[in-house]
């Protein structure tokens, strides 16, 4: 069959209870009840807030920046260019925000000269992005209070609606899963090159022409999830998600003010999410009220056991404003409240350094039941794709690191679950559906014949030698 370039919609799509409005006071005004609960909490969670950001996340540039050991990310000419960005992912394995404060040239409001970093987008206001994505394009506007998205709006109607002072604003609404690839503004970003370079998807179709047209002419076409444009007014709140996939995330304001909770990937955080998402009451409850506090004798104890130190912590509230760059880790579950109305351009990608956790995540989403139109678009058949190019491209020139060859040891521990699940004599008991969908997801007339496949790249894994430390995959790597 073939694919569509689809792209996906970000949020989790799990219908949500409504709110109880019979139970909140009578004597509220309409803009009260417009106010959607969990703010409350999260204005609560961020005066909390005790550890300073920088010891939080990567942080370049800003006030915050000054009295730090930052200053060494500069280079040489007091410059942070891409190789200082790459060599920031590099070094943190992309585990840890990174925050690079007025690194967007075309927000010359907060534009910090010494940023160098190849991203640019231009500082639209609300009506040039309606004119650049085009009046009649269909838009997702989510009900804050019920986070459904509802159909039946364009872009016109949204700019009128976005352009209302906020008591004239009938309900708070939110756009955050219009992608704009195909249009005029599209074609003016530039997505930062770091950013690009780690793509995964785009490797396939941008490191090997031969491979390129072989995806195409099969009908398989890069998904588009790189440029999302979000609008959001203020009193906007998305409750915590995983984004599809535990896709990497860029994020860069062009105006507005923004807060992010960011809460660690850690098992136990994990495994409370999973439950929050499968429970009826997920909308009426904080999700931070789930969450064991993190004593230091937790931190010795998860440190000692491999768990990275940036996940060392209880979550925490970061401030994104026009200008920044915010670079979101793997599968760092995340709420995002709008303190004022806010345009951002923002997209997701897979990438090498978090493998691992894309395969987690798809497999709490399928866990949680998350619908697929919410989730990366044919994640499946990608990661097959993926294992088809690493395994072709790898050269005995630049032998992979322990990280590597752990990461390629799960990719195709992956494919053989996949594969066993459709192929073992229990076949009958399971669901149809989900046979036929994990069938149709392998691209065979790329990879050939799935036993064969396999054997290759059982071969391809032992040519790449042992890894230095034992059971490491799960011992080094799990997460507490
Ligand atoms: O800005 C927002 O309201 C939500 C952004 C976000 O977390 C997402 O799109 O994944």
């Amino acid at each position: 069959m073939t694919e569509t370039a689809s792209s996906a919609i970000r949020k989790s799509g799990r219908t949500r209870r409504r709110i109880d409005y019979a139970a909140l006071n009578e004597s509220h005004k309409i803009q009260e009840l417009n106010k959607h609960p969990h703010i409350e909490q999260f204005e609560k969670f961020s005066k909390e807030q005790q550890t300073p950001l920088k010891e939080l996340v990567c942080l370049v540039g800003g006030v915050e920046e000054e009295e730090g050991e930052a200053r060494s990310h500069y280079d040489e000419n007091g410059e942070f260019t891409d190789a200082q960005l790459q060599k920031l992912v590099n070094d943190t394995k992309l585990l840890k925000p990174i925050l690079i404060r007025g690194a967007n040239p075309r927000v010359p409001a907060t534009y910090n000269a010494r940023m160098k970093v190849t991203f640019e987008i231009p500082q639209y206001g609300i009506e040039e992005v309606t004119a650049k994505v085009g009046p009649e394009r269909k838009v997702p506007v989510m009900d804050v209070m019920t986070q459904n998205n509802s159909p039946r709006w364009d872009m016109k109607r949204w700019c009128e609606y976005f352009l209302l002072d906020g008591p004239a604003r009938d309900k708070i609404r939110n756009v955050i899963s219009l992608e704009i690839s195909d249009t005029e503004l599209g074609g003016e970003i530039t997505v930062p090159k770091v950013v690009t370079d780690m793509d995964l998807v785009l490797k396939l179709f941008e490191n090997d022409p031969a491979l390129a047209d072989l995806l195409e002419s099969n009908g398989v076409f890069p998904p588009k999830v790189r440029k999302y444009i979000l609008m959001s007014v203020a009193g906007s709140y998305t409750d915590f998600h995983i984004d599809f996939a535990g896709t990497s995330v860029y994020y860069s304001p062009l105006s507005g003010h923004k807060q992010f909770i960011l809460i660690p990937p850690v098992h136990r955080n994990l495994e409370a999410y999973k439950k929050w998402c499968l429970s009826d009451e997920q909308n009426n409850v904080w999700f931070p009220s789930l969450l064991k506090p993190l004593t230091g004798r937790d931190k010795d104890r998860m440190h000692a056991s491999g768990v990275p130190d940036a996940y060392l912590n209880n979550g925490f509230v970061v401030d994104i404003l026009p200008g920044d760059l915010l670079l979101l880790p793997s599968m760092w579950i995340h709420a995002v409240y709008t303190k004022q109305d806010s345009i951002i351009i923002g997209g997701n990608f897979l990438n090498l350094l978090s493998l691992e956790s894309h395969l987690q995540t798809y497999k709490i989403e399928v866990a949680t039941r998350v619908n697929d139109q919410f989730k990366f678009p044919n994640f499946v058949k990608f990661v097959w794709l993926i294992a088809y190019y690493l395994m072709s491209s790898s050269s005995s020139d630049l032998p992979p690191d322990a990280f590597q060859r752990r990461c390629f040891q799960n990719l195709v521990q992956f494919l053989k679950e996949q594969w066993a699940y459709v192929s073992s004599p229990k076949r009958e008991q399971r669901e149809k559906t989900a046979v036929a969908k994990i069938k149709n997801a392998i691209p065979n007339k790329i990879i050939g014949d799935v036993a064969p496949f396999l054997r290759r790249l059982d071969v391809w894994l032992a040519s790449l030698g042992e890894t230095e430390e034992p059971a490491p995959a799960v011992k080094r790597r799990r997460l507490q």
